[in-house]
């Protein structure tokens, strides 16, 4: 599996991010998180820590760009794997909690920031990527990012693509806490047993109850279909082919505008 889990103390589920050299978000890996989170969904698991692999470098680097259809299609429907797994965690009754080790990229700040908390190690960085590879950021997904406040830390993260320090984002409210790399593993299990030893069904109620308030944002369905046709512009678009291109030929992409 690329998303391996293990149950440390009896209740809390632990899944450990593996793929390639930098977790790039694939329909592999994230179906897998999908499977371990279904396996982690019931008792006696309490809380599930959301990580990668001691040491890394590159918490993970996004969606996988190599998967993102060039043929006019829009590449980040509904179905997209990485929906999936959000809707998994904003379902799952327990805490899930992201530690961070490493810099997260594009598609994977979202799946951080969709987590309950956010524990980090103090050198990691955040970078939220579509305006340098030309795609159209999803209307949930953006929805999300701006559900977790600090509209215009994030505002600036999207338009210059550019990572940010995890201290920063502590700073602005974005992530829970901040430690050195060396303790970040203690930390989040103390921070997790004790999230374990208050009451499951009270956690799981506040969590539903906090999910449906903060999703209680009526669209109607053209201002819904006009978003949809922003986003498709972006997709058909030139700059859309050229920021693909030019990431898997490995230079600065040439924008056009158009
Ligand atoms: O040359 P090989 O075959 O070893 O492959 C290289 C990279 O091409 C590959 N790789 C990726 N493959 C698919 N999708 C990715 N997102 C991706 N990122 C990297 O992994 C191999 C190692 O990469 P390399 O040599 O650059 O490693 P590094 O340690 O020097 O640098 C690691 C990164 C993560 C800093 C660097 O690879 C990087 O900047 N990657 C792109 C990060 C990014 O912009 N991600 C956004 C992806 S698109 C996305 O998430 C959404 C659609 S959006 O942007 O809208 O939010």
């Amino acid at each position: 599996m690329k998303a391996p889990h293990s149950i440390v103390d009896g209740v809390i589920g632990v899944i450990t991010m593996n793929h390639g050299k930098v977790n790039a978000l694939s329909k592999v890996l994230l179906d897998d998180i999908v499977l371990s989170l279904e396996s982690l969904h019931s008792p006696p698991v309490r809380v599930v820590i959301l990580r990668a692999a001691q040491g890394a470098k590159v918490f993970s680097a996004g969606h996988d760009v190599r998967e993102l259809p060039t043929n006019g299609r829009d590449p980040l429907t509904y179905n997209d794997p990485l929906r999936q797994v959000m809707r998994k965690i904003e379902h799952c009754p327990h805490p899930v909690i992201a530690m961070i080790e490493g810099s997260v990229w594009g598609g994977a700040c979202e799946l951080v920031l969709g987590c309950d908390v956010i524990v980090a190690a103090e050198d990691s960085t955040f970078a939220i990527t579509p305006a340098k590879l030309g795609v159209p950021y999803d209307i949930h997904g953006t929805l999300n990012l701006i559900k977790v406040g600090g509209i215009h830390l994030l505002k600036e993260m999207l338009f210059t693509a550019e990572p940010v320090s995890v201290i920063r984002l502590a700073d602005c409210g974005l992530i829970n806490h901040v430690v050195p790399r060396a303790k970040l593993e203690d930390f989040t299990m103390n921070l997790a047993r004790q999230m374990a030893q208050t009451s499951p069904l009270v956690l799981s109620v506040l969590k539903e109850e906090m999910r449906v308030l903060a999703n209680a944002h009526p669209l109607n369905p053209e201002t819904y279909e006009r978003l949809q046709a922003l986003r498709r512009e972006v997709y058909d678009s030139h700059d859309y082919q050229e920021g693909i291109r030019a990431f898997l030929e490995k230079r600065a992409p040439t924008f056009l505008g158009n």
